[in-house]
């Protein structure tokens, strides 16, 4: 403990050093937009000078709600700073980070609770939210505004600067959510706890779960054992995808993820797809014949194409149905919907609703179906939620319904008629357009040119869709009669798991598309086109997310649309002769073999170094290397070191750092 703690006091020295020779090391690494934060807050008013975090830096909260969240900021800011940050309640010092519940008189138009604001002078730094939520809201932009390296699971040097600033923040909508399928394939509770990790970084507040679907069924439904014990075994497996063995929850381990979104104050939104999508309960259910629950003839819930059923482990959709007509169906359909209900403590099931082609059930059996489960998600005191299809002919959503809205159609086309019936409907519309916010599409398909080329779909996006595509839209705006005023309640970034096998692949196909997302949905309405500057300004702070991901171990696409900005950082090298790392460099997407570096060692010499690390691959970003250089002084003591970075098309940059000693 000694040896460590002595460590510790020797590392937070010398990055105290190196700021106060260097100035803050980040504006010399940096040098992007002053505001760097992501979703754009609705204001952001720089100050003069910078604040610095310091190894006796706390966290002061004047209420046990703000303590909640003050323990959260400090739990985010321990691992990289590796600063004790006690919470308190005493008064704030010089230094200091305070956070508060009240009522900041800066905030007017907060409609949601989530309004915060945030106060950075060179003595301390000031918090203040009316709700928990927007505490945590703010703590967000706190750790964007420290600079990439914070993100970091393990301790950097530092040092921790904020720029002098005022920001007065509220979201746009309140619904700003992120759906994942585990049906196409399984994803552990691990993984989905994770992505909340990464998701509550940029205010994303719905986690919307796509549990069930044609090739699998993926949570403990009691009663039903064979749900998960044969629906859940299955995967998307043909076309060269690879076939994992499935899987599914446990409900606690279902309550657990739960608990976890809530302390990210995000709201979990339980999916299982109906009629349609269903072949993996039909094929689960259609031989059970001694289970009690039923009445013996469970043949009799299969509508599908096929019949008897029969597994279907491709990409296809619009094969297979529940019958409307049958008990059996409502028996299993009462026991998933009861269950999940209360297991969920937000608002909304989800119960799909999507593709079924009338020659499976005409529009009044779809109908019929849609109609009757209605009343039981109400019985189980839920919101509806389903696609946008739920709005369509004599289907008749509760008064506060939520209708998805995923067709890839816009303004008057015929096809974003969905859009207008649950309008029409009175229905609320979260806005999910297929080609400007379905993180399964591929990023550019261009002849032989196919990103990513093994993962992906394009039925949306004939041409790929990339970061201008999920930017430069908006949610209130897209089709005619389908506004704010007219019940649009947020927007939706969604992850089918056709071809995504792994968190990797995930975090590949969500990031930073969804970054474009969540500022759709928090920041406020500005016209977004490739050629507006709402556009070259969201590219900018964009391009400094990538060493924050990068440091946090989030994989993403380097996305050519983005002018990625080169990162470096000391990594405290000491003694009169240096051998191996000393710095690490982000460069998203840049092979290691393109770049140069280059030491002034401060003694009047200047030495090259190397640059080594796992360079980009097709579905990985790595790109975090280290920067290698030997040199021994002649005398000990320490020195400021000046390492320039160059790599083809990017700026270079320049690090001043304290080495030696
Ligand atoms: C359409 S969007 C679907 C999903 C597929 C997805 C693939 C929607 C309501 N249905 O079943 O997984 O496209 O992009």
């Amino acid at each position: 403990v000694r040896v460590m703690r002595h460590a510790a006091m020797l590392m937070s020295t010398a990055a105290l050093i190196g700021a106060a020779l260097a100035g803050p090391a980040s504006a010399a690494t940096s040098n992007g937009p002053p505001d760097p934060i992501i979703p754009k807050p609705v204001s952001f008013t720089p100050g003069s000078g910078h604040f610095t975090l310091s190894p006796t830096s706390r966290i002061v909260a004047n209420s046990s709600p703000a303590a909640a969240i003050a323990r959260d900021l400090a739990d985010q800011l321990r691992p990289a700073t590796g600063y004790a940050l006690p919470v308190t309640n005493r008064a704030p010092r010089s230094g200091d980070i305070t956070l508060d519940i009240g009522r900041p008189p800066a905030i007017k138009h907060d409609r949601t609770g989530e309004a915060y604001v945030l106060t950075i002078t060179g003595s301390g730094v000031r918090l203040e939210a009316p709700t928990p939520h927007g505490l945590f809201d703010g703590i967000q932009s706190i750790r964007q505004l420290l600079g990439p390296w914070i993100a970091a699971h393990s301790r950097q040097p530092g040092p921790w600067t904020m720029p002098a600033a005022t920001v007065v923040d509220y979201p746009r909508y309140q619904y700003r959510g992120y759906m994942l399928d585990i049906a196409r394939h399984f994803e552990p509770p691990s993984v989905v706890e994770r992505l909340i990790d990464e998701v509550s970084a940029y205010k994303i507040d719905v986690f919307h779960l796509h549990l069930s679907d044609d090739q699998g069924f993926r949570i403990v439904i009691n009663g039903f054992p064979r749900l998960t014990a044969i629906g859940g075994q299955g995967s998307v497996g043909t076309g060269g995808r690879t076939m994992d063995p499935g899987g599914y929850w446990t409900q606690a381990q279902y309550r657990a993820v739960v608990a976890y979104a809530a302390a990210h104050f995000i709201t979990v939104i339980p999916e299982v797809d109906s009629p349609g999508h269903d072949n993996a309960i039909i094929m689960s259910e259609y031989g059970d014949t001694s289970n009690p629950r039923l009445d013996g003839h469970p043949q009799s819930i299969n509508c599908s194409v096929s019949n008897p059923p029969q597994w279907n482990y491709t990409e296809d959709v619009g094969y297979s149905a529940l019958c409307p007509e049958s008990p059996d169906t409502w028996r299993i359909m009462t026991a998933i919907i009861d269950q999940l209900s209360a297991m969920t403590p937000g608002p909304y099931y989800d119960l799909g609703g999507d593709e079924v082609p009338n020659t499976l059930l005409s529009q009044t059996r779809y109908a019929a179906f849609l109609n009757r489960e209605f009343g039981i998600v109400g019985t189980a005191h839920k919101t509806v939620m389903g696609w946008a299809d739920i709005a369509g002919p004599d289907v008749t959503p509760p008064a506060g319904s939520v209708a998805e809205y995923w067709q890839p159609a816009a303004g008057n086309d015929p096809n974003a008629v969905t859009g207008r019936e649950a309008v029409a409907k009175h229905l609320k519309v979260v806005m999910a357009p297929a080609n400007h916010a379905y993180l399964d599409q591929k990023d550019i398909v261009d002849g032989a040119k196919v990103v990513p080329p093994t993962l992906g779909l394009h039925w949306a996006c004939p041409t790929g869709c990339d970061v201008d595509a999920f930017y430069n839209w908006d949610p209130g705006h897209l089709v005619t009669g389908v506004t704010d005023a007219d019940g649009v309640i947020g927007v939706e970034a969604t992850l089918f798991g056709e071809t995504v096998v792994n968190r990797s692949n995930d975090e590949y196909m969500t990031f930073p598309r969804l970054l474009a997302t969540a500022e759709l949905g928090w920041s406020p309405y500005v016209v977004r086109q490739a050629t507006s500057p709402a556009y070259a300004d969201f590219l900018a702070r964009l391009a400094g997310q990538g060493a924050r991901l990068m440091a946090g171990g989030v994989n993403f696409y380097p996305s050519t649309e983005v002018p990625w900005r080169l990162a470096a950082e000391p990594v405290g090298a000491h003694g009169r002769r240096i051998r191996g790392t000393i710095a690490r460099l982000a460069a998203p997407g840049v092979p290691p073999d393109a770049i140069t570096a280059t030491v002034s060692w401060g003694d009047g010499t200047t030495s090259r170094a190397t640059i080594a690390g796992r360079g980009p691959t097709d579905v990985e970003v790595n790109s975090l290397y280290r920067v290698s250089a030997t040199h021994t002084y002649r005398t000990r003591g320490s020195h400021t070191a000046t390492l320039t970075v160059r790599a083809p098309g990017k700026a270079t940059v320049t690090l001043r750092f304290v080495i030696g000693g």
